[in-house]
């Protein structure tokens, strides 16, 4: 039980390698999902790597959860001009000081972990204890407003945000999962109607969490104090950061810690990589395909942790081997190779416009005279599901982690989704940087969401080879194949509402094409050669996304059912008001014409 600055104790377990000799560095874990009981009976894989290097390994449950005094209150704020205020950033400083002088050591101390726990390690850098040598926050959330685990600029993750309070702060000694009573969770919340139902009907305000999210629609300040990343503005320690580009919870931190970090970096000490992996990943036994798209053989968990992590802390903490000279590395999915950068986004990556036309086709030309729109009316009563039906819950496991990668066919008929795609590329198209989407929209009620999903689409005889005598997959076999698999690179969605400021809300105009501005992340991808690239379009996200009611009112969370009304979308294609991706390609782009 370790003492914090203010008395409160912290359950911590310090596991010591048997027959190291020499004085080791720490490493630690904060968490509040739970210590381990006893020390491993075989050393686990993704701590392998670091065993061999030797380690004291220090796991730590934050304050209010299990067995550590206190109370967890799930936030992120910290305030560093008050001398008295607890958080995770004091509480990390204070077991480090603890550690350092308690547990004999080499005196360097470095903190990492994934997700909650790669929070608790990259919210050191706010105030670093001068024995933390070495900081790698992995897929940790910055701002839970603005993206990451329980918003996207604003629009609500309803089924995450719900069953993550749920599961973090229904009861101290356990992580509770939130019981469904029926199969399929679409439905249920479905059912359950406008998000007031959640609290009146079954939490009755005991989840501080949800209370805070349903009381705080809009980008305020507090959200603004959660947002803890607007106060980083250098890299005073080592760090590397993680992220996994089809993360379903926290894709986006880890370059905004990254890019706030590189505001001051004289040392270089920050450093960033990504992989083609859902969250953490690259913390498991194996990472070597999505689905069965594998990637040309490499096992890029096993490699991230053998050849970056490893090295990364050795270096730092047991002053052995060479700092990186690099300051990105990705695994570059399509190409499936190892890539590092000097800079992000790299310079060679021109930003070209795709252009999304009214005949369902995606051309790097600009429409022509004569094009108009696409519409489809979105229904608030039947919204688009995020993953094929039926929806388990989000915890525990299940399938939520793999849902960004699923095959899009199972929506591309709808009549609620519009569908573009390009013709098979003559060569291969690489994307690496920034990538985004600008929609020209109108909408006939006063609120309104817009998704953009960007696909690339495999050709229809992809895998034929693999089958027998290459004759495509058998009768039965065909969900395995990955012949026509439409798969996500790029999703997200914006909510018309905080189109000009997220502090304050506005209706939009009915029926008035407005420019939306849809960020799609950073990506690292090559669409290959006879591949195609897909977009779609459309209004409800469910329930991953809470559904917008259509009309304007001034909080979503306390809408009724009868504020819940259909509206026709139309995504407008003039030369005029044309809507587009914006791709960063390298090298050639294929098919393009140089007029
Ligand atoms: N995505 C989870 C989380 C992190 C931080 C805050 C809230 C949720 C997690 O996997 O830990």
């Amino acid at each position: 039980m370790v003492p914090m600055r203010d008395g409160v104790r912290l359950q911590t377990v310090i596991l010591t390698p048997i027959g190291k000799k020499e004085p080791l560095p720490i490493l630690l874990q904060r968490t509040p999902y739970g210590v381990p009981e006893k020390a491993p009976e075989t050393m686990p894989p993704h701590l392998q790597e670091l065993a061999d290097d030797g380690y004291i390994f220090v796991f730590q449950n934050l304050r209010g959860r299990f067995k550590s005094e206190g109370v967890f209150a799930l936030s992120s704020q910290v305030d560093l001009n008050d001398p008295k205020a607890v958080n995770e950033t004091t509480d990390a400083y204070d077991t480090i000081d603890w550690l350092v002088k308690n547990v004999p050591s080499n005196g360097r101390v470095g903190i990492y972990g994934v997700s909650y726990l790669g929070l608790t390690a990259a919210m050191t850098l706010l105030h670093p204890h001068p024995a933390l040598k070495a900081v790698s926050e992995q897929a940790s959330p910055v701002d839970q407003w603005m993206n990451d685990d329980d918003h996207r600029f604003g629009a609500l993750r309803l089924s995450y945000a719900f069953e993550y309070a749920v599961m973090e702060q229904s009861d101290k000694n356990k992580n509770t999962h939130f019981e469904f009573p029926v199969y399929d969770t679409y439905q249920w919340y479905l059912d359950a109607g406008p998000i007031k139902t959640l609290n009146d009907r079954y939490l009755h305000g005991s989840v501080p969490y949800w209370n805070s999210v349903v009381s705080h629609p809009d980008y305020d300040d507090f959200w603004k104090k959660e947002a803890w990343v607007r106060q980083l503005h250098s890299a005073p320690v080592p760090n590397l950061n993680v992220a996994g580009f089809w993360d379903q919870e926290d894709p986006w931190g880890p370059w905004q810690i990254f890019q706030h970090s590189a505001e001051s970096d004289p040392n270089h000490n920050n450093y960033l990589v990504a992989g083609p992996w859902l969250h953490g990943q690259w913390q498991r036994p194996k990472a070597e395909s999505i689905g069965s798209y594998g990637y040309g053989g490499h096992d890029t968990a096993r490699e991230f942790r053998h050849d970056i992590q490893a090295p990364f802390f050795r270096h730092f903490l047991h002053g052995d081997g060479d700092r990186f000279t690099w300051r990105v590395k990705t695994f570059q999915s399509g190409s499936n190779t190892w890539h590092t950068y000097d800079e992000w986004p790299p310079p060679a990556a021109v930003a070209t416009k795709l252009y999304l036309r009214s005949d369902g086709v995606l051309t790097f030309e600009l429409p022509n005279k004569g094009e108009q729109y696409r519409e489809y009316l979105s229904d608030p009563a039947n919204p688009v599901p995020y993953r094929a039906r039926p929806i388990s819950p989000t915890y525990p496991g299940g399938d939520w982690p793999t849902w960004e990668t699923d095959d899009q066919r199972f929506v591309d008929h709808r009549p609620d989704v519009l569908t573009y795609v390009s013709a098979p590329l003559e060569k291969d198209l690489v994307v690496t940087g920034q990538m985004e989407a600008n929609l020209y929209a109108s909408t006939s009620g006063t609120d309104s969401d817009f998704v953009v999903k960007v696909i690339d689409v495999f050709p229809d005889d992809y895998q034929d080879a693999a089958w027998k005598a290459g004759a495509g997959p058998a009768p039965g076999e065909y969900r395995k194949s990955l012949n026509g698999y439409q798969l996500p690179i790029a999703m997200e969605v914006r909510r018309g509402r905080y189109l000009k400021s997220f502090e304050k809300p506005e209706p939009l105009p009915s029926d008035v094409p407005v420019p939306w501005n849809i960020p799609l992340r950073n990506r690292d991808h090559v669409f290959r050669k006879g591949h195609r690239i897909m977009v779609q379009v459309q209004s409800t996200w469910f329930p991953l996304i809470d559904r917008n009611p259509q009309k304007y009112i001034p909080s979503i969370y306390q809408a009724t059912e009868e504020d819940f009304v259909k509206a026709r979308q139309r995504v407008y294609c003039t030369p005029t008001l044309p809507s587009y991706l914006v791709l960063p390609v390298i090298g050639e782009i294929p098919g393009h014409s140089a007029k």
